[in-house]
């Protein structure tokens, strides 16, 4: 295999967003590619690694979305591409289910390690961070002899159908596809920006809420599993305020309730630790992996304290390609790469440069009505008037597709869709996360 020369880091804008060569490759894609499965931006990828997305027309974008917080240590990671190239090169598959491998028994061993507690651990690898949830369930029903499952408002976990049913949002992710899963219950969650007696009450009201309804209208008796993303990523990058979290908690474990983890956006470094559930200190029950574990291949785990990992009967779990040699092989390359450069560090630091710049911004744009998140996880959240905080989608999508003009992939999201949220690579340059900075500036001033 020859290496290919390095990517500059550098934006290059040679034509217009999309170019020729990607229009045509979308009209064939539209011919041949369901309609249901939609793209951001319709620009084909040529090449992409560090803060780069090199189209095929020889655009070069900016890229701050990491293909929704997957890429953390880049879309070609030395580490990732060498370790992962080699085991391709051993063997692509025997199923682990079939005949073993070491890659996901490492991997399971460094899952044990970086999560948080010092409890016995063990993990199960998975394809996707929906199949992750799926298994998480599974296991918790079978730990707990319960069925009913607790969700959250905003709460995002995945299309299956399942997972559907644990995801609040109905366009676009289930209007159409019910029937859902039954005993999925949804309680309030702690959204300071938007809780009706203001953000320093919303953590203890809305933990008061969630524990009421879970106890009065489902019976915490009947509770297998408390699903909560630490920072809800879809549902619009909403950090439960101080207080909710450890409640929700406490209460799980007051009453046998298994509590879990949904880290599958928010971690392995994404925030700035390796979990973002570490900012209270929530030890879960269970974990939930995906996204930036692998660096790019498609791998996700459920870990746990050992007792309840292994309350499922032997080949309860499993899966063709789950732990697939090669996305471990990522994995472990992925992680490798996050000790080596620190990138818990990179993404404070990151987070440092965004909020500054991004505060500068709303004191000039009365329509940023809230700037959060923690390390690379960081987004606005837009509204028609400040007072009111009546949302604002239309914004949103004009600063979204003047972004994309400029060569600079930024993604949106919220219950609302009026939420610009911003995960770039946490191995971006400098010069490059302040040009993004400068284009997104630059969009507030034409939009
Ligand atoms: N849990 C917290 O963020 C995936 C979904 C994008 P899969 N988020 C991106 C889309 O529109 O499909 C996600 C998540 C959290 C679970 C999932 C599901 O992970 O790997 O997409 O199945």
């Amino acid at each position: 295999m020859t290496a290919l020369p390095p990517l500059p880091q550098e934006r290059r804008l040679l034509t217009p967003i999309p170019g020729p060569k990607s229009q045509e490759l979308q009209a064939r894609r539209l011919a041949a590619v369901a309609g249901g499965v939609g793209s951001v931006l319709p620009v084909f990828t040529a090449r992409a690694g560090g803060g780069i997305i090199e189209d095929v027309d020889g655009n070069r974008l900016i890229d701050f979305g990491s293909g929704i917080a997957v890429t953390s240590v880049g879309a070609s990671a030395e580490a990732v591409v060498r370790r992962a190239s080699a085991q391709l090169a051993a063997f692509t598959h025997t199923c682990f289910m079939v005949t073993p491998y070491e890659g996901y028994v490492e991997v399971a061993e460094a899952l044990a390690e970086l999560t948080p507690g010092d409890h016995a651990k063990k993990s199960a690898l998975f394809n996707s961070g929906a199949e992750a949830v799926e298994n998480a369930v599974k296991i918790a029903r079978a730990y707990t002899k319960q069925q009913a499952v607790v969700v959250f408002d905003h709460g995002y976990h995945g299309r299956t159908n399942l997972t559907m049913a644990l995801t609040a949002k109905n366009m676009p992710y289930k209007h159409g596809f019910g029937p859902f899963a039954p005993e999925v219950y949804r309680v309030p969650v702690a959204y300071g920006y938007r809780w009706p007696t203001g953000a320093d009450n919303a953590g203890p009201e809305a933990a008061a809420q969630a524990i009421d309804q879970i106890s009065k209208q489902v019976g915490a008796e009947n509770v297998a599993a408390i699903i909560i993303e630490p920072v809800l990523g879809e549902g619009g990058f909403i950090e439960p305020a101080k207080g909710f979290l450890p409640a929700v908690r406490q209460f799980a474990a007051d009453n046998g309730i298994v509590f879990v983890a949904d880290e599958i956006q928010s971690g392995f470094c994404r925030t700035g630790q390796w979990f973002a559930c570490e900012d209270e200190g929530i030890v879960p029950d269970l974990i939930t992996t995906a996204k930036g574990i692998a660096g790019g291949l498609p791998l996700a785990a459920v870990t746990g304290r050992a007792e309840i990992m292994d309350a499922a009967h032997a080949g309860g779990l499993g899966g063709t390609y789950g732990g697939n040699p090669v996305a471990c092989a990522g994995a472990l390359g992925s992680i490798e790469t996050m000790k080596e450069l620190d990138l818990n560090a990179r993404a404070k630091h990151i987070e440092s440069v965004m909020k500054a710049r991004l505060s500068a911004m709303a004191e000039k744009y009365e329509v940023i009505g809230d700037i959060r998140g923690r390390g690379a996880m960081i987004a606005i959240e837009l509204v028609k008037d400040r007072t009111t905080k009546e949302p604002h989608p239309e914004a949103t999508a004009a600063l979204a597709k003047a972004c994309h003009q400029e060569g600079l992939v930024v993604l949106t999201c919220g219950t609302y869709g009026n939420v610009l949220r911003f995960l770039p690579p946490l191995v971006i340059g400098e010069d490059l996360l302040n040009e993004g900075l400068d284009i997104i500036e630059q969009a507030f001033t034409s939009v």
